[in-house]
């Protein structure tokens, strides 16, 4: 079995962050780490080759500039067995829908070399841009069914089940592999790089691929292409110190009451 896991390449929320003067994100001069939502895709790829019969090949695959082949470093150390990172200067500024293509297109490559995907493992949204387009664009392109935000993930064989939780009910939802899989972070911890997945990682093989060995146009990504534009960021304002109510009198009660009513919280 073939599992490709998508791992999203994000500024560091603890750190800065800065929008370029075309209002994209700067991703280049900030630190970046391995989108936090995909470690749980990275760890359901994992439980899912653990528990299968037979052969089976993790690849961890990122779109986005140089620096990106440290979010497939991180997934090769906790346990992918290898890696591709998509990287050439036009993707700079792509939407959803050209992220998707390319996507897409480096996922046949991947099939061309290995045999084809038989599970796309996604996270449920990336932490900075945050849509939850891509993984269904991508089932649409690959021709895949998609089982989206699941909290809960069990295979056998060829059939997978995956529990997703609605506002009013909860669902499970069955399908025939090739599937296109997006997971939550309900779905259980990740797990830490040992040192030595650590070392391992540094043997695993690891490829590049440019928009030319996709056969992907440069006009059909980037910013140029992209089917909106942010047109304007405002940074947030720094958080003020929360009020502290304190009970010296045994007013206390009454003051907290008075507080969350003033904001209509109750
Ligand atoms: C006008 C505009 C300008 C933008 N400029 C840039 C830019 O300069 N650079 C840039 O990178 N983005 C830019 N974006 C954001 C870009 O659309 C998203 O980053 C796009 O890569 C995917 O959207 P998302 O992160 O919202 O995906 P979501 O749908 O929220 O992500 C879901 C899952 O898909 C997978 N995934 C998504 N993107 C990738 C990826 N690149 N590699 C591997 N897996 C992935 C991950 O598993 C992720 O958890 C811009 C968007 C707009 C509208």
């Amino acid at each position: 079995m073939n599992i490709v896991v998508l791992v999203k390449h994000v500024p560091d929320a603890t750190a800065d962050r800065r929008f370029e003067s075309d209002n994209t994100v700067d991703r280049v001069g900030v630190d970046g780490l391995l989108s936090e939502l995909d470690e749980y895709a990275v760890e359901q790829a994992l439980q899912i080759k653990e528990k299968a019969e037979g052969d089976v090949t993790v690849t961890a695959l990122s779109i986005g500039p140089e620096q990106a082949v440290d979010a497939v470093r991180k997934a090769l150390q906790m346990g992918a067995d290898q890696g591709v990172l998509v990287t050439d200067d036009a993707i700079a500024g792509s939407d959803a829908v050209a992220t998707s293509l390319v996507l897409s297109k480096a996922i046949e490559k991947i099939g061309q070399d290995n045999g084809s995907a038989d599970l796309v493992v996604t996270g449920m949204a990336s932490t900075d841009a945050g849509t939850s387009l891509v993984p269904a664009m991508l089932a649409e392109r690959l021709g895949l069914p998609q089982v989206t935000f699941a909290s809960v993930v069990e295979t056998q064989g060829d059939q997978i089940r995956a529990k997703r939780d609605g506002d009013a009910a909860t669902e499970v939802i069955g399908a025939t592999l090739p599937v296109l899989l997006s997971v939550t972070d309900q779905t259980g911890e990740a797990r830490y790089p040992s040192f030595k997945g650590i070392m391992a990682a540094k043997k695993k093989p690891m490829e590049t691929y440019s928009l030319s060995d996709l056969g992907v146009d440069a006009g059909q990504v980037g910013l140029d292409a992209a089917w909106t534009a942010v047109e304007e960021t405002t940074a947030r304002p720094p958080r003020t110190a929360g009020e502290i109510v304190t009970d010296e009198d045994g007013s206390g009660a009454t003051a907290l009451a008075e507080f969350l009513a003033s904001k209509k919280f109750i």
